[in-house]
């Protein structure tokens, strides 16, 4: 008997990062696929983000969450164009999902698209979602150890951002391990030390996007 093996099984999903980084380019959009633990702060870093940008640049939101519009609300509440992906349950975003919700927010016009992830540092690592740059996001509040321990993450970022340093006096957070860690898996990442609740580094972070939004702006 003949035993089938079915390969690739992430094939179709790949053609539709293809398909979305096709859409993406001929809309000249930069696209960022924010990826990290629930409660990092990737809200609220695309949040601080429109804030400084939003009168400068054209900013849409995709975000993804198991359940709820919360996230969505919140960008909402800041007046930018915003679509919620609900993955009802699943633990991640799918390129077949940013596709529908292109649908329902053509990106023609924008130049930067926030794709926020499920909060998640396994799954969302292994699907390409047509992205120009993943930004891994990681708070102080997690402990140092998250980049030895979910090495996959920081090893296909193009940047990390790490957030809540407001919090380190409090906390037992050894950042130089921190840093450590993520050079050794990735030596050429910038890792921008941010805290969108005292606004402390935002303007590193805006310098890098300003860098790679001067091809669309
Ligand atoms: N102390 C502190 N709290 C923060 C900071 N950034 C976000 N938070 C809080 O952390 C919680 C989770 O933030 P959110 O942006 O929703 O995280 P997300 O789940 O990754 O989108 C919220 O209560 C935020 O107010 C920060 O820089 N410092
Ligand atoms: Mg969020």
């Amino acid at each position: 008997m003949q035993i089938k093996v079915v390969k690739r099984l992430m094939e179709a999903s790949e053609q539709h990062a293809e398909v979305v980084r096709q859409r993406l380019r001929e809309a000249g959009v930069v696209a960022l696929n924010l990826i990290s633990a629930p409660g990092s702060g990737k809200t609220s870093l695309i949040e601080a983000t429109i804030r400084e940008l939003g009168n400068r640049v054209r900013i849409g939101v995709i975000e993804g969450d198991p359940d709820t519009t919360r996230d969505a609300e919140r960008i909402a509440r800041l007046g930018v164009p915003v679509v919620q992906i609900n993955t009802e349950g699943g633990c991640h975003l799918e390129a077949t999902m940013v596709l529908r919700a292109l649908d329902e927010m053509p990106p023609n016009g924008l130049q930067l698209l926030f794709i926020e992830n499920v909060g998640n540092l396994v799954c969302p690592v292994v699907f390409d979602l047509g992205e120009t740059y993943r930004v891994a996001v990681a708070s102080a509040a997690e402990g140092h150890d998250k980049p030895a321990k979910y090495p996959a993450l920081f090893r296909t970022a193009q940047v990390t951002v790490l957030n809540k340093i407001d919090l380190i006096p409090y906390l037992d957070f050894d950042e130089e391990q921190f840093a450590c860690d993520v050079r050794r898996l990735n030596p050429q990442m910038p890792v921008l030390r941010v805290s969108c609740r005292t606004g402390e580094g935002i303007g590193e972070w805006l310098k890098w996007l300003d860098e790679v939004l001067k091809p669309v702006v």
